[in-house]
């Protein structure tokens, strides 16, 4: 039997209702498997947290994350906290030094699902969104100084490295390789930035040359959100900066219908340290507590989660019944127009993993 530790933080607002839901029909998934177990362990950092304790997680929280194989998150973000608190004391204080420097984030419209693009087919809007995890805008450089004063001073410092833009540079490219179209769109502002994004496009033709059979092109990051809406159809991977991609992925989830259903993985691909899925939302406290978030996004980066461990016929199993529920307007969530609750989804899913559990065991003619 395979066994994968799971570290499970489900952290702020919505983030425990959809950690909780994904983790049940993971639970299932494995159960109706019977190939690999999945030992979950609950952390109950966040924001919570902080007003008990002044800090989003423990000082060794991360030396305890080091022995799971993945760790499932769920959002940050509380009304009460400053964000950059809740931001840089959980989701940043894992990536940055567990170096998830790649964090992919697909963007597919699911059967049943309606995008705001009119005319537009399913098979227009199929994407892979690469953002660039570990530095960039979100270095963590800079500062503020005569602070009240008229001459108040704040810097945020981008700053890219030939080491960090070239890692993510080859991701993408390797990643659009294994895709079928390969193609590769990599998105700057390297007009108006003409240090750092001077590089990452230098960089860009370097790595191109390692893969002549990926087709590459160069896009600004306004003209970049223009494509997305109007030509959907003629992006297949894109890769971008830290800030570019966070913005480009939230107008790719809109347009695919719902931040509600967009999963995400922050890899460290190396291995060196756990990876780590959540859906690409925050927290909606708005609707916290209510049981109407949408636990899509959360069952799909199971999915991603299920590919990294390599099982990856579960991964399939679970993709499968989301697409059966998606399919089904009943159960879509206000997100998505519909008045489904979460609990409601879940079960559907459950239900459908339910059903295949015996074909999901091996055939007797074929079992040793
Ligand atoms: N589950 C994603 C999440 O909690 N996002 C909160 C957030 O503010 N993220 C900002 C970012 O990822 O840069």
């Amino acid at each position: 039997m395979r066994e994968y530790k799971i570290a499970a933080i489900p952290a702020d607002g919505i983030g425990n209702e959809v950690i909780s839901a994904g983790l049940e029909v993971l639970d299932a998934l494995a159960r109706a498997d019977g190939g690999f177990k999945l030992t979950v362990e609950n952390f109950d950092w966040g924001s919570d947290y902080y007003k008990k304790h002044g800090v989003m997680m423990p000082a060794d929280g991360r030396e305890t994350l080091k022995k799971f194989d993945a760790i499932y998150f769920g959002a940050v973000g509380a009304p009460d906290v400053p964000d950059h608190i809740t931001l840089w004391g959980l989701r940043i204080n894992i990536c940055q030094p567990f170096d998830q420097y790649a964090n992919v984030r697909p963007t597919r419209i699911l059967p049943g699902i309606k995008s705001p693009l009119a005319g537009i087919k399913p098979a227009d809007l199929d994407w892979v969104i690469v953002r660039e995890n570990s530095e960039g805008e979100y270095s963590g450089h800079g500062g503020r100084s005569h602070r009240g004063l008229p001459q108040e001073v704040a810097t945020e410092v981008s700053i890219f490295t030939r080491a960090g833009v070239t890692r993510i540079m080859r991701f993408a490219f390797r990643l659009a390789q294994s895709r079928p179209r390969k193609l590769l769109t990599v998105v700057t502002k390297s007009n108006a930035q003409r240090n750092g994004l001077v590089l990452w496009d230098e960089i860009a033709a370097e790595v191109a040359k390692e893969f002549p059979d990926v087709t590459w092109d160069k896009m600004l990051v306004d003209a970049m959100t223009v494509r997305m809406t109007l030509k959907p159809q003629t992006i297949d991977t894109v890769v971008a900066t830290n800030l570019h991609a966070d913005i480009l992925s939230d107008l790719a989830a809109a347009l695919a219908g719902s931040l509600g259903i967009a999963p995400t993985a922050n890899l460290n691909p190396e291995g060196q340290f756990p990876s780590m899925f959540e859906p690409i939302h925050g927290s909606a406290y708005d609707i916290a507590g209510k049981g109407l978030a949408n636990p899509i996004a959360t069952f799909w980066t199971a999915c991603m989660m299920l590919d990294h461990l390599g099982e990856r016929a579960a991964s399939e199993r679970l993709m499968r019944a989301i697409e059966r529920v998606t399919a089904d307007p009943a159960m879509h969530t206000p997100d998505l127009g519909g008045k489904a609750t979460t609990r409601m989804v879940t079960d559907a899913v459950l239900s459908i993993l339910e059903a295949e559990k015996g074909r999901a065991a091996p055939s007797p003619a074929f079992a040793g």
